[in-house]
Formats: C-alpha cells, sequence, structure tokens
C-alpha cells in the first residue's frame, strides 16, 4: 500500500544505502553480509527519521512545552524495520532500491530483532501509548531500561516450557544511538548523616535513544533507555596480575547486573534486591535526565510543574517519588513543604491490577538497606500523610492501619501503591470496570479520602501496529472503502464501514482476506510446530500470558468436552476449530506451567486423531511476542477473553483481535465490558459469572466439588484430566476440586453453551462476517491515539505541538 512519502526517488534511496554500506559498515556491495546489508538498511531508514526528529527537537526548544515523561520498566516495542519503513514513507523507495541491488527485502525483515524489554499487556501499552503521543504531536520521552537480555526465549520440550535467554543485540541494534558521555551516578548503600546521604556502591547509568516516530506527521519523540555500568576504576588489575581472572571482574559484574535480565527471579533475597535496585537505577536515571531537560529551557523550580508531568506505569517506577523529594531536598535545598508541593504536582500513577497479591511493597529492612534516605523520606511522606488522615478521621486507628504507606504486619513493608496515590496528583484504572473495582475494593480508602483524584483511562492500541503493520490486508480493503488511509489516526472513521454490511462483495472479499490471513498463519504454525491447520476452519484464538485468573484452563476443558463428544459421535452442531493459543508464563509460575503442559498434552490428543482432527487442531504457537502477534490476531475469528471476572484489569489483546475483525467470547471483564458495549450485544459471545457474582459465590463459601457432582460432563472433562499422564497433571484436577481459586467449575457449564452457541453462529458464514465488519467497524473507540488524549485532557493538560 502507499503512505504520504517523503518524495525521495528510490536511486537517490540506493545512493544512501551503499553509502552507509561503505560508511557504516566499511564493506562493499561484492562482500557484504545480509546483516551489514540490514544494518545499512536499517541506518537509511533511521537517517531520515533523524531528520525529523532535529525538526521536531527545534520546536520544542521554540515552544518550551509541558513534556510528558513516561516512565515504565517495559517495553514491548515491536519490530523497528517495518514500522520505520511505513512512517517514514520509504517503503517503496527501499523496496525498489533492494530489488534494484537482487536482495529480498522479507530476508532482511527477518533480520531486524525485536527488542523484548517487557512480559506482556503492560510493556506493549507503554509502546502503543508512546506510539499515540507522537502521532498525537504530544511532545514526550520514554524512559526505561536497557535490559541485556530481553524476555526469554519459549521452547517446548515434552510440552513443558523451556526458557532460552534473549540476546536480542548480538549483532548490534541499528535503531539505538548510545550516549556513554552522557553517564549519570546512580547511588546505593551508605549511611545518611545530617539529612545526607553517602552511597558507599555507585554504578553510571548511561542512556541511549531510539526515535519514536509518529504516524502521518512530521513528530518523531524519543525512547531514552538506560544500561548499568560500572566505574572506570572497578576493574581489579592486582587481581588479575594474580591469575585471579573472574574476582577482578566482580563489582563490574555486579553493577552491571542491573540491566543484565528484564524482571529477575525474586523467589530469592538476593533477586529481590536486584529487581528494587533495577527500580531506583531507572527512576534515578530519569529524573536527572528530566531535570537536566527543563533547565535546558527554564530556570528556578517555580515552573517545574507547568513544564513536567511523570506518568508512572505501574508502580515499578514509584521511588520516584522519594527521588525527587530527595533531589529537591538535599541536592537543591528547597524546604518540605514546597518541595512536596512540586512531587505532588508532577506525577500520575496507573494501576494495572486489581489483584492485591500483585501490589508491590517492599521489606521496610531491604529499603533502609540499599536506599536508607528514600526510607527516611518515606517516613517523612508518611507521617505527614497520616495526620492528614487524623484529621479527616479523628481516633480511628483503624484507618491509619488500612491507609499507611508503611504495613505492619506480619513484616514491616513499603506499600508502593500507597505511596503512588500520595505522592500524586492522578490516579487511573485502564478500563472502566477496573477503575471502577478499584475505588471500591482495592484503593477504596483512598477514594473515599480523595474521591477527586481517581480517574479512569480506558486502554487502547496502536492501530498502526495491529492494522496497518500486522494487517496489510484488511488495512487495504479498509481504506479503499473508506476513500483514504487517515482512518489509520483517527480510527473513529471506522464506523463508516457499517454501511458497506450490506454489501455482499464487500463481505465476500472481508472474507477472503480473513482465508488468507488464515492461510499464512497455517504456514507459519506447520513450519515451527508441525501440525497442519485447515485453513478454512474457524481461527479460535486464546493470546495472552499464562495465568490462572485467564483461565487457559477452561479453554483447554472445552476441548477436552469436545474429544469426549465426538468420540461418542455427537457431532451435529460441530464446527472444525483451530484452537491457537499463544503466551508464555513466568519461569517459577508452577501453576500456570502445568495448565501449559497440560494444553500440549491435549493438542497431542486431538492432532495425533483423525477422528478428532476432523473437527479440532490445536498449535500451541511458541515464543508469543509482538511479531507472533502480527501473525495471529489478523487471521483470528474468535477471540477467548475469558478470565473470572473481576481479576483482569483491561486486556488489550481483545481490543486488537476485535479491531480485527474477530468476535469476542468472553466474560464481563476489563475491558470486555467497553467492547460489547459498542459492538453490540448481539455481536459478542458474553457468558458466565459477573464480578459481583463472582465475589458473591465465593463468601457463600464455594465448593468445587459441587459443581463437579452435579454436572456429567464436567465430571468426565475433569477425570480425563486426572487421567492423561502418569500423573503430573492430575495436581491440576485436585486443584481445581479441592480449591478453584479462579471459579472454573463454576463457569464451565455457561462457556461450553456459548461455544456451542459460537459454533451455531460460525455456520452462517455470511451472517458471521457481517458481526465480524461490525466489529471492526464499532472499535475505533480503542485506539491508543484516543487513550492518550484522554490522558492529555484528564491528567497532563498538554496541548499538542505540531510541528511550526
Ligand atoms: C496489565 C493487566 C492487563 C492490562 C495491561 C495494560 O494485567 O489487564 O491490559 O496491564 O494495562 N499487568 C498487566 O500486564
Amino acid at each position: 500500500m502507499t503512505v504520504a512519502n517523503d518524495g525521495v526517488p528510490a536511486d537517490e534511496f540506493e545512493t544512501d544505502l551503499l553509502r552507509n554500506l561503505a560508511h557504516q559498515r566499511g564493506t562493499t556491495r561484492q562482500s557484504a553480509s545480509a546483516q551489514d546489508i540490514y544494518q545499512a538498511l536499517a541506518l537509511t531508514v533511521r537517517d531520515r527519521l533523524v531528520d525529523r526528529y532535529v525538526k521536531t527537537a527545534a520546536t520544542y526548544y521554540e515552544t518550551n512545552p509541558r513534556f510528558v515523561y513516561y516512565l515504565s520498566a517495559e517495553y514491548m516495542l515491536g519490530k523497528q524495520l517495518p514500522q520505520n519503513l511505513l512512517y517514514s514513507g520509504l517503503q517503496n523507495q527501499a523496496r525498489d532500491a533492494l530489488e534494484k541491488l537482487g536482495l529480498d527485502p522479507a530476508e532482511l525483515e527477518d533480520l531486524d530483532v525485536e527488542p523484548g524489554l517487557g512480559n506482556g499487556g503492560l510493556g506493549r501499552l507503554a509502546a502503543c501509548i508512546l506510539d499515540a503521543l507522537a502521532t498525537e504531536d504530544i511532545p514526550a520521552v520514554g524512559y526505561g531500561i536497557r535490559y541485556d537480555l530481553g524476555i526469554f526465549k519459549q521452547t517446548f520440550e515434552d510440552g513443558a516450557q523451556v526458557e532460552r535467554p534473549d540476546d536480542w543485540t548480538f549483532y548490534g541494534n541499528p535503531w539505538e544511538f548510545a550516549a556513554p558521555d552522557d553517564q549519570q551516578p546512580v547511588g546505593f548503600y551508605g549511611k545518611v548523616e545530617d539529612g545526607k546521604w553517602t552511597p558507599d556502591e555507585i554504578v553510571l547509568g548511561e542512556p541511549s535513544h531510539m526515535l519514536v516516530p509518529g504516524y502521518g506527521t512530521q513528530t518523531v519523540n524519543l525512547i531514552r533507555l538506560w544500561r548499568a555500568r560500572a566505574s572506570r576504576a572497578s576493574f581489579d588489575l592486582s587481581r588479575f596480575g594474580e591469575g585471579r581472572y573472574g574476582e577482578a571482574v566482580d563489582a563490574i559484574v555486579r553493577s552491571e547486573n542491573i540491566s543484565k535480565v528484564l524482571y529477575p527471579d525474586d523467589s530469592t533475597e538476593l533477586g529481590r534486591e536486584l529487581r528494587l535496585k533495577q527500580q531506583h537505577f531507572l527512576v534515578t536515571c530519569a529524573l536527572r535526565d528530566i531535570v537536566r531537560r527543563y533547565r535546558l529551557r527554564n530556570t528556578g523550580w517555580d515552573t517545574f510543574t507547568e513544564k513536567v508531568t511523570v506518568q508512572l506505569n505501574d508502580t515499578h517506577p514509584v521511588m520516584a517519588i522519594a527521588e525527587l523529594m530527595r533531589v529537591l531536598l538535599d541536592e537543591e535545598g528547597l524546604d518540605w513543604d514546597r518541595a512536596w508541593l512540586i512531587v505532588r504536582g508532577t506525577f500520575a500513577y496507573t494501576c494495572h491490577t486489581l489483584l492485591p497479591e500483585a501490589l508491590e511493597t517492599w521489606p521496610v529492612a531491604l529499603v533502609e538497606r540499599l536506599l536508607p534516605r528514600h526510607m527516611e523520606i518515606i517516613y517523612l511522606i508518611n507521617f505527614h500523610f497520616l495526620q492528614e488522615v487524623e484529621q479527616a478521621y479523628p481516633g480511628d486507628p483503624g484507618k491509619l492501619r488500612e491507609l499507611s504507606i508503611i504495613q505492619e504486619e506480619p513484616e514491616r513493608r513499603v506499600r508502593m501503591a500507597h505511596l503512588a496515590v500520595v505522592g500524586a496528583k492522578a490516579v487511573n484504572g485502564v478500563a472502566e470496570l477496573h477503575s471502577k473495582l478499584l475505588r471500591e475494593t482495592t484503593l477504596r480508602p483512598f477514594a473515599e479520602l480523595w474521591p477527586e483524584r481517581f480517574h479512569n483511562v480506558t486502554n487502547g492500541v496502536s492501530p498502526r501496529r495491529f492494522m496497518l503493520i500486522a494487517n496489510p490486508r484488511l488495512t487495504g480493503l479498509i481504506s479503499s472503502r473508506l476513500g483514504d488511509h487517515d482512518w489509520l489516526r483517527d480510527l473513529d472513521r471506522l464506523s463508516d464501514l457499517e454501511r458497506a454490511v450490506d454489501d455482499s462483495a464487500f463481505r465476500d472479499q472481508w472474507r477472503e482476506v480473513k482465508r488468507a490471513n488464515r492461510r499464512d498463519l497455517a504456514r507459519y504454525a506447520r513450519a515451527v510446530t508441525g501440525v497442519a491447520l485447515d485453513p478454512d476452519a474457524m481461527a479460535d484464538v486464546m493470546i495472552k500470558r499464562f495465568h490462572e485468573y485467564k483461565r487457559q484452563l477452561l479453554r483447554v476443558m472445552h476441548v477436552i468436552t469436545l474429544i469426549h463428544r465426538i468420540r461418542r459421535g455427537e457431532t451435529a452442531g460441530l464446527v472444525p476449530r483451530s484452537v491457537i493459543f499463544g503466551g508464555k508464563a513466568a519461569p517459577g509460575y508452577y501453576a500456570a506451567k502445568r495448565i501449559m503442559r497440560l494444553a500440549n498434552a491435549v493438542a497431542d490428543v486431538v492432532n495425533g486423531d483423525p477422528q478428532l482432527s476432523a473437527y479440532v487442531r490445536m498449535a500451541f504457537l511458541p515464543n508469543y511476542n509482538v511479531s507472533g502477534a502480527e501473525l495471529i490476531i489478523p487471521a483470528a475469528d474468535l477471540s477467548e477473553q475469558i478470565s473470572l471476572a473481576g481479576k483482569e484489569a483491561s486486556g488489550t489483546s481483545n481490543m486488537k483481535l476485535a479491531l480485527n475483525g474477530a468476535l469476542t467470547i468472553g466474560t464481563l471483564d476489563g475491558a470486555n465490558v467497553e467492547i460489547r458495549d459498542r459492538v453490540g450485544a448481539g455481536n459478542f459471545f458474553l457468558f458466565g459469572l459477573d464480578a459481583g457474582q463472582a465475589v458473591a459465590l465465593k463468601q457463600a463459601g464455594y465448593r468445587p466439588r459441587s459443581w463437579y457432582e452435579a454436572d456429567w460432563e464436567l465430571r468426565e472433562t475433569i477425570d480425563f484430566i486426572a487421567t492423561i499422564d502418569d500423573g503430573a497433571l492430575r495436581e491440576i484436577a485436585d486443584d481445581l476440586l479441592n480449591r478453584d481459586e479462579y471459579l472454573t467449575l463454576a463457569d464451565y457449564r455457561a462457556y461450553i453453551e456459548c461455544q456451542d452457541e459460537v459454533a451455531h453462529a460460525w455456520e452462517d458464514r455470511d451472517a458471521w462476517t457481517r458481526m465480524s465488519i461490525l466489529n471492526a467497524a464499532r472499535s475505533g473507540f480503542f485506539s491508543a491515539d484516543r487513550t492518550v488524549r484522554d490522558y492529555g485532557r484528564e491528567i497532563w493538560h498538554t496541548p499538542a505541538v505540531p510541528e511550526v
């Protein structure tokens, strides 16, 4: 497809490419490796974006706007090459130039490595938000950690997840600019005397930045990632001289471990300490950079909150509140009240969970040892805060205990979410239901104290990443219908597709696109798993992190139910399905990994038996990541969003799938609620308990075994799990019968019946296509552009700054 281009003729691009090959890679066309060509190509594209960045920076200097600084421990950026080619409008020139040189663009794209600097939804949301900020011309910088090893690579051995390191920069990363001369010192440990901190260990934070272009605009923003470096004196030459090579680099390794891996295993004391070190490292580097940038354009502290707003993506960067206080008090000499006013005017906090166990807390003893001055400051913040609580609720020690930043029992810990709410001007949840439940449950005492501080900003996704890049066929079809492709930055325009629903030729084309996408997916699935999917079967997709609350187990239980029905010959009403799973489990999360093993075992059963595979085939696609999402989502017909209601904050794959015309089968959880409201109840398969019913059932004393006893098909399903192997998977069945924390048994029957409805609906393919089109047409709201506009209006108050 064609998008606005920079008017660079192909031969000019070719000249630049060859020049980069010579000047940057020091090689010639004849002797260049594929990696050389890839790097030269990336640099040629990057050069064009730099030209735009220079103009954006000039505009920002001239207008001195308020900046949004987005602090996140995770970013799942996705491949940069296809995005930057599209955003710079260079893809045609690049393709022509490569073809002239006898090179295959697809092969080069394979060499582009996706920086997997995140775990799941939270990290990908951060990437979508940066994309939208630039597209909306909002001055912004994203801050994060440049982990040497990103999210592990997942493979399966005997059905079990195996993790391997992801050395994503092994051949170098052409998209980043390192700035070793801009290192920032970060202190740890040590002592505090008279309010002055002398750290024992200093690690250097070295920034590098990547460009974040907006789509259909000239704006290019930055993401700045920090890696830990040991100071120069860290190498122990005398030890080395004595042949003690390992010890000679001990200090270097210790310092540099801080940015070695994404989310180090925190099941050990040392792992937890490393994790807290990472958080402090990120916020110290980011704040130093933010203050430096502020001073480039302003003087004094009076205008700081007018020019700076910092969004904290979950609790991971919340130590920034104590760190900015420290900078203002200890380095800048401000008094407490003034410093606090500035801090309170600077930060806003996004909460991404409802699970109380997911709200971070740190042992006071650990914080005291690692960051003694920060601990003092947190105590002081708490002291002032509890005075305010005492005024609001005189003589109510229960309130003090409930709200305090410090948890006393069973161990003294710092509650990071409490620190965040106390130190921020605004707090938001990520979907309507989530924000409501935050106010009513997880953060209720705060919402009662400061109702005005609480907001909702429903998540959104980048239509560029998940439609234009992921699904060029559907994007092309929509553009031909809407007359242009500007809808990619004005997603509400998708509503114009409603009129196309009655056009049978359009419906045929829509179906053909889906089929072609399923064919691509089948080819991929065959290559990586050996499973032959039928491109005409319904692509029934569940892609997300493996977590018990998301209930991948329920999905597998439906497949087991189908196995029994088919074997009994009850095939009336069944339709052929490709059941597709993608997702990783935290390496130490035993229960989630057990569910994966079950899924793989069930896949072997159905794929290995022709009687079964006539109706169900199952592929668990390994190493699900952004690139995997780009392949799976366009092919999907059915989107599985089946978490226990009240557990999923928002979900974002639900939005990506609906935008690409998948119908949702789901509970009233997270953003499912808003998706259903928008696409219409008739175009959404709803089942199961709602959040209130789930809580009530638990309170009434949930006995999963009685559900088992009352439903013979459920019994058959669970008995199958108990006997599928020689015992290990039996634990799943035992757990379901005795505990079933996420009410799987209670929702089983409703889910199975709903899946029967799905199958019935699929039989009328034309009616399904109508519903599919309506899902896309009515999902424009779920653009990340809308999300950042909501943040802008409700929280940041940042006007857009298009280039002057
Ligand atoms: C979370 C939640 C998801 C949410 C995502 C982005 O679990 O429901 O969609 O953040 O807000 N911790 C997460 O990944």
